[in-house]
């Protein structure tokens, strides 16, 4: 830990604290419990350590109070959520987790995120180890997904398209592995490593305690700000001479979610501290990551993220630490500017003559529906594909680096099962929800079930006002956590209870402004009846291209969140 003890919050600390001080480095008694075939769930401490290795309990949510009433525990099973820096699975991993979703998980699908990897939902005690065996031997982990850690790092996708994307997308695998817990209980649990716990292990970076709370980070290649800067403790952004990478702005302390009814928590947007030079990039990203992790707040859980930890000490306090720790100067940051957001459906030609096609994949939900076969449709293209496949942090799948040759066969098998639909709008390209019910323990409404039926209702009030060519980015959201990045949305739905929304309105295109509440706790009937009014007013008194978000700030229907730690509630 570090000396200068002033910023260190004071108090008891929280439970999670004594857990992870007392887990011999993230062991616990997990293994214990694996043996215990009388609950097909963990005790309340493994509950929390299983996530540092990618897992989280679980039950179905439909089916609980049935099971409660037959006087049964809920159906206990895990959620798993693999590593991938970047988001890239080869074909022959991709056919491993195909098998293994059909064949371990309660649900069956593949399920893309909103942090660029794939969850398992459903998988039950007795085959936990067998899966983690089973994507070992694919070259697959989930160490560090979840947990007091830093997670999943994200990078722009389609990075093969350009030197530019491959050198970011590097850095971003380099950056992840730099930053990952040492221990070995990870191999000894999961894979059945020799045991080697002894004192001599140590966690130089993250420390034994770990981080105060989950720390995110991403490497982004402006213009595209696909992975959504501002949600994110720490980001890179590249910075380009001559189309080669000479190093980064570093954006710190962004972070989306909040509580129902406690104005000390808001969504934050991360403040740009400046320019390094490429050779000091892990320096900084475990300078940013250790300064969090001894200033961060260790007693109240709700106010540990690095967001609040800058607007507690200051960000002027925070920087100077991390110049000191990382032994760097943060030059003036360098010029650059995010244009957009989403993903580019369809067919890109790389500089090395290969093709990338994008396809949209609905809530990032790979399973094989009745009229659409996209769980089968990417298990045949893996059989035959030669490149790689990319998942988006807008929960889509890019095939990529496919030869000329292979163009028209992946293309005609993507059409043949669903994966690319001429009738998909951009309206439903440009919308996005979390998971929630019936996996999520923690969701309040409806999301990923809600948003296929929301996107139809404004397709339709698009249609009416005569915007049927336009969009807007709309985004669902199950509770205030804030997974599918509504904070960032031109509409973000927050949900609060069942069948009720916040609806905020007013962020912008490339997710740099936070949108504000218009209305609480109100039902979709009312939220289109809202959407109705607002959309006629756009289509009527709108700039030239003006986007909607753009539109109802600059009419006044909402103010601009310009600080929301002092005006989100304003
Ligand atoms: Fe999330 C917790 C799903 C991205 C903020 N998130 C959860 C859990 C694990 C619920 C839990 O703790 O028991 C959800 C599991 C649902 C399920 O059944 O799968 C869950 N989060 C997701 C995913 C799968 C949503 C999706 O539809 O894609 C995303 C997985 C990302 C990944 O691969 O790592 C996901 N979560 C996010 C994001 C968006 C992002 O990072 O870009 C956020 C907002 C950004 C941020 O962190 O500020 C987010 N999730 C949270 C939080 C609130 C953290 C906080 O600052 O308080 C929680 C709850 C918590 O940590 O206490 C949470
Ligand atoms: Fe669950 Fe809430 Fe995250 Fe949705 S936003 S997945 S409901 S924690």
């Amino acid at each position: 830990m570090n000396n200068d003890n002033k910023f260190v919050v004071e108090g008891k600390l929280s439970d999670n604290e004594r857990l992870k001080g007392q887990s011999r480095l993230l062991r616990g008694t997990i293994t214990e419990d694996l043996s215990d075939d009388v609950t097909g769930g963990f005790t309340a401490d493994n509950f929390q350590l299983i996530r540092f290795h990618g897992m989280y309990q679980q039950d179905d949510r439909d089916i609980r109070a049935e099971r409660i009433k037959q006087k049964l525990e809920p159906l206990h099973n895990v959620m798993l959520r693999a590593r991938l820096p970047g988001g890239i699975i080869k074909p022959d991993q991709w056919l491993v987790i195909d098998k293994f979703a059909a064949d371990y998980t309660m649900y069956g699908s593949i399920r893309l995120t909103t942090r660029q990897t794939f969850q398992f939902h459903g998988v039950l005690k007795p085959n936990i180890k067998l899966m983690h065996q089973t994507l070992n031997k694919a070259g697959i982990d989930s160490i560090a997904t979840a947990g007091d850690v830093n997670r999943n790092v994200l990078c722009t996708s389609n990075p093969v398209e350009s030197e530019l994307h491959q050198e970011a997308y590097e850095w971003a695998t380099k950056i992840s592995e730099h930053l990952l817990p040492k221990t070995k209980a990870y191999a000894e649990i999961w894979l059945d490593g020799e045991k080697i716990e002894s004192t001599q292990e140590d966690e130089p970076i993250l420390g034994n305690n770990y981080l105060p709370r989950k720390f995110k980070t991403t490497v982004v290649v402006p213009p595209n700000n696909d992975v959504d800067v501002h949600a994110n403790d720490l980001n890179f952004v590249a910075i380009a001479e001559n189309g080669r990478l000479i190093g980064f702005n570093v954006l710190v302390g962004g972070g989306l979610a909040m509580t129902h009814g406690d104005k000390s928590t808001f969504p934050r947007k991360a403040d740009d501290f400046g320019f390094i030079p490429l050779d000091k990039t892990l320096d900084v990203a475990a300078g940013v990551l250790t300064t969090q992790r001894d200033w961060g707040n260790r007693v109240n859980r709700k106010n540990a993220k690095t967001k609040y930890t800058l607007e507690r000490v200051g960000v002027e306090n925070f920087k100077a630490e991390v110049e000191k720790r990382a032994g760097v100067k943060f030059g003036e940051s360098r010029p650059y500017e995010f244009t957009s957001r989403g993903d580019r459906f369809g067919w890109v030609e790389g500089v090395d003559g290969k093709h990338h096609l994008t396809v949209f994949i609905e809530n990032g939900r790979i399973l094989d529906y009745p009229n659409k076969t996209l769980k089968s449709g990417c298990a045949e293209i893996a059989k035959i594909h030669k490149g790689d496949f990319r998942m988006t942090a807008n929960q889509n799948l890019i095939i990529a680096g496919v030869p000329s040759e292979q163009k028209e066969t992946i293309e005609s098998l993507a059409v043949k099962h669903g994966l690319i639909e001429a009738s998909v709008s951009n309206q439903r390209k440009d919308s996005m929800a979390c998971v929630s019910l019936p996996t999520c323990p923690l969701a309040m409404a409806e999301a990923e079930r809600y948003l296929p039926s929301a996107v139809t209702e404004v397709e339709a009030l698009l249609a009416k006002h005569g915007m049927e060519q336009e969009s807007i980015i709309y985004r669902i959201t199950g509770c205030p956590n804030g997974c599918g990045r509504a904070m960032l949305a031109e509409v973000g739905l927050v949900g609060k209870g069942p069948g009720k929304y916040n609806f905020h309105i007013g962020g912008d295109r490339e997710g740099t402004r936070i949108p504000k509440m218009y209305k609480e706790n109100i039902t979709d009937t009312e939220i289109m009846g809202h959407l109705d009014e607002l959309i006629g007013r756009w289509s009527k008194e709108r700039n030239d291209k003006e986007a909607f978000g753009d539109f109802v700030i600059r009419a006044g229907i909402v103010a601009p969140v310009i600080d929301s730690a002092k005006d989100f509630y304003e």
